[in-house]
């Protein structure tokens, strides 16, 4: 059933007079899958309704933050109430040091903390901390994760395995990407060799712990704790970028569930509740540093806004109270979600690969295993964007691209669950 689109596509036509590709971010362009991106009027628990009232189960749930669903109303109403008294103040605040206490409690391996207004601006400061607290240069990611669009971070893998990164964007000097090295997740060779190489020069290594950027692909056995080992004895620092997995994957987020201590946390989406926030955060001899204890400058107008800090007041405060219920209820879903739409593509003979972390999914249309970019990259991504579509017209909106994680929430039942599977069912009947 293909739903009418009226007031999306009016907007729409605005949109592309207005923005470049009509759109605030490029994902929600939908360019990765076709078709018009409808736009949100409003939304509430599990549900997103378009500006032609077409109602749909979000999961994407505005890229992680909505992990209590939309509207939550104490989140709405911390929101309400803090914006009687201001909208920003520019100056420390009480709920700056509220929203932080919740943090460092959630996350032992963080003793002090900056919050910024965004994950981009949490990953780009703690790479410049890492650089000046080591007093070195190079900086380690992997393909296929996504750290926000800072020049050092917008770098792809270079001719060899382990050499120097390139831009991966238009506009990032080949200057700035060649102190950057870009290996395969999952692969420790290429770490082994790069530090080896370059023993005593590398500032950081900065990874997703569950990426959820290439989709959703979880660290191999071990892998994790070898990061920690390999950068501790080099005295190069690990980063976890905690972005999304924070308080997503558990409250205390992919660290406490691998209990493995990084040097630096950087947080975002759930951490904010949905409004503009992000975080780095890790020990006081490192977070020290910062301007103006320290000589690394960093800053932020709308650092530590109000409205934002009532946000993840709300929201953290509860998780916290609830956490045991929610996580084991999302594991659950999530589990059930994930095999139940597998089951059906593998029913109908579609190649499929199901990645599941808690709430965090992605079906990959290849026979897999993904455990890394390569893996995710060999997905037949025009089946996927066939799926989408079908499903977005059956009323359930997934995330706009093969290479992203799904999303539930608290908000979704297991009737939503079982709708969606049998919505897939349906899809995959019709070879989608
Ligand atoms: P923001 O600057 O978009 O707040 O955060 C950047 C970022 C940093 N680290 C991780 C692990 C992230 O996932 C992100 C942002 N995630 C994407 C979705 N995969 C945001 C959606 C978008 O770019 O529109």
């Amino acid at each position: 059933m293909a739903r009418e689109l009226y007031r999306s596509e009016a907007l729409r036509q605005r949109a592309e007079r207005l923005f470049p590709g009509g759109v605030s971010s490029p994902v929600r362009a939908f360019v990765a899958v076709g078709g018009q991106p409808p736009f949100v009027a409003k939304a509430k628990g599990a549900f997103l309704w378009d500006a032609d009232a077409n109602r749909y189960l979000d999961y994407f749930g505005s890229w992680g933050p909505m992990i209590l669903g939309h509207a939550f109303p104490p989140v709405v109403e911390a929101v309400a109430r803090a914006a009687q008294n201001s909208v920003s103040f520019g100056a420390s605040c009480e709920a700056e040091g509220t929203l932080a206490e919740l943090v460092v409690k959630a996350f032992p391996s963080i003793e002090k903390m900056r919050f910024v207004s965004s994950g981009t601006e949490a990953a780009m400061s703690a790479i410049r901390l890492a650089r000046a607290h080591t007093g070195r240069k190079y900086v380690v990611k992997f393909e296929g994760c996504y750290h926000g669009h800072a020049d050092a971070l917008l770098v792809k893998a270079g001719s060899g395995v382990a050499t120097f990164g390139v831009p991966g964007s238009a506009g990032v000097p080949e200057e700035v990407a060649g102190l950057t090295l870009a290996l395969p997740f999952n692969d420790l060779g290429p770490v082994e060799e790069v530090f080896a190489r370059l023993s005593g020069q590398i500032a950081c290594v900065l990874i997703e712990p569950v990426a959820g950027n290439m989709g959703c692909v979880a660290p191999r056995p071990g892998y994790l704790e070898a990061l920690r080992r390999i950068t501790a004895s080099d005295g190069s620092l690990l980063i976890f970028d905690e972005v999304m997995t924070g308080f997503r994957v558990a409250f205390g987020g992919a660290q406490e569930i691998f209990a493995i201590q990084p040097d630096l946390t950087c947080l975002g989406k759930i951490l904010g509740g949905g409004l503009p926030c992000g975080a780095f955060g890790g020990r006081a001899e490192i977070m020290d540093g910062l301007a103006p204890r320290g000589p690394v400058y960093q800053a932020g107008t709308l650092s530590g806004n109000p409205l934002a800090m009532a946000a993840g007041i709300a929201t953290l405060t509860h998780l916290a109270e609830h956490r045991g219920k929610i996580y084991s209820s999302l594991e659950r879903n999530g589990r059930t979600l994930a095999d139940g739409v597998a089951h059906a593509a593998r029913e109908a003979g579609i190649a499929i690969t199901t990645n599941q972390f808690g709430s965090m999914l992605t079906w990959f249309f290849t026979s897999g295993p993904v455990n890394d970019f390569a893996g995710a990259a060999a997905s037949d991504t025009a089946t996927f964007a066939r799926f989408h579509q079908a499903m977005l017209n059956a009323g359930i909106w997934l995330p706009p691209s093969q290479f992203e994680a799904a999303f539930l929430s608290a908000a979704h039942t297991p009737a939503d669950i079982d709708f969606t599977i049998e919505a897939a069912r349906e899809v995959f009947a019709k070879k989608g």
